[in-house]
């Protein structure tokens, strides 16, 4: 039997893995959603999300394939265990990534947001500057986004310091792992970078103890998720003064409703979930590769161990 793929998701994207998909394996059977001739037929799902009622309907699903690096929107947790869960990984997520930390980081660290404001009220005022090395960035979560984008920082001269479940060894990268170091990861940084993944254990992680344990006048750049983030905790952090400014590019509901109090907050700046989307054509080539692995018994890449929820 050939293998049966179902792709739910945007036209363009589809035609391409599709083409490269054909390509590479003409003997898959690609179908396009909600175009489905035979449900039992269906072997893999490649979305975002899963159409409604997918794991009744599809009584053969092997597995499934997210379009992006998160899962948390299949809820791991609830998955049978005949089910592969397939995140995308692909070198050209983490590039865009780096690129949009160092954006936030260096939006911060140079006072762009405070300069926006003084060229509003058309005011001259130059602030100090410190030295990259003089601020410590922290990132919540070493794995394929989180290691890269801590290596790019300390590139860039900013000292970096990385929080992760196992313990981790990185050049010129102070690490902490486990629950019991997060006060003494979080005790140091002038900028917390979120990039873990959503899970039981990390949602509502930047609350208002873990933000208060940062040192006065830290910002928050979170590009996990939206869940990640206890909302009203992070307004009395900002509107008491304890944290200066927060680069938000996920949020709880998104679109963000235009009533949301973080739209208008001179301390916010948000970005529509853009941190990094998947490239079409870069996350063909490894759509492809892990067809291929699947079809010779191989593990994918990206597996996700959904007890873990990651
Ligand atoms: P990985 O699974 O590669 O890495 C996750 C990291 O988080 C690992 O280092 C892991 O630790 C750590 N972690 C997980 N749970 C815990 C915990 N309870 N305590 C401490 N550390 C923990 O994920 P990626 O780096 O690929 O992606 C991270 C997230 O970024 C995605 O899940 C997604 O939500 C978000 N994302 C956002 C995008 C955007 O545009 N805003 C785009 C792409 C992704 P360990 O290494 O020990 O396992
Ligand atoms: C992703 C995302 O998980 O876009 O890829 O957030």
């Amino acid at each position: 039997m050939p293998l049966t793929l179902l792709y739910k998701g945007p036209a363009a994207r589809g035609e391409c893995w599709q083409t490269a998909m054909a390509k590479a394996l003409p003997e898959v059977n690609w179908l396009t959603w909600p175009d489905v001739p035979d449900d039992s037929a269906v072997d893999g799902i490649i979305t975002w999300t899963l159409p409604e009622n997918a794991l009744s309907r599809f009584t053969n699903l092997k597995a499934i394939f997210s379009v992006g690096a998160g899962v948390d929107q299949f809820s791991p947790a609830s998955l049978s265990s005949d089910i592969k869960l397939v995140r995308m990984v692909d070198p050209a997520i983490a590039q865009q990534m780096k690129t949009y930390v160092a954006y936030a980081v260096l939006m911060l660290h140079r006072q762009h947001l405070d300069y926006a404001q003084e060229q509003q009220r058309k005011t001259w005022s130059p602030l100090p500057v410190a030295l990259p090395h003089e601020c410590t960035v922290g990132i919540l979560g070493l794995g394929n986004l989180g290691n890269e984008v801590a290596t790019m920082l300390s590139g860039l001269g900013f000292t970096v310091r990385g929080w992760s479940r196992s313990a981790k060894n990185l050049p010129k990268i102070t690490t902490f792992h486990g629950e019991e170091s997060l006060p003494a990861f979080l005790s140091g940084c002038h900028v917390l970078v979120c990039l873990l993944p959503l899970t039981e254990q990390t949602r509502g992680i930047l609350n208002h103890d873990t933000l208060s344990a940062l040192p006065a006048g830290a910002s928050l750049i979170n590009t996990g998720r939206g869940g990640h983030l206890v909302e009203k905790d992070l307004l009395a952090l900002l509107d008491n003064g304890h944290l200066n400014y927060a680069v938000l590019d996920v949020f709880e509901q998104e679109p963000l409703p235009e009533s949301h109090p973080f739209w208008a907050h001179p301390k916010i700046h948000i970005t529509p979930h853009i941190a990094s989307s998947t490239s079409n054509d870069t996350a063909a080539l490894q759509l492809v590769a892990n067809i291929k692995r699947w079809l010779n018994d191989e593990a994918m890449e990206g597996e996700v161990d959904c007890r873990q929820g990651y």
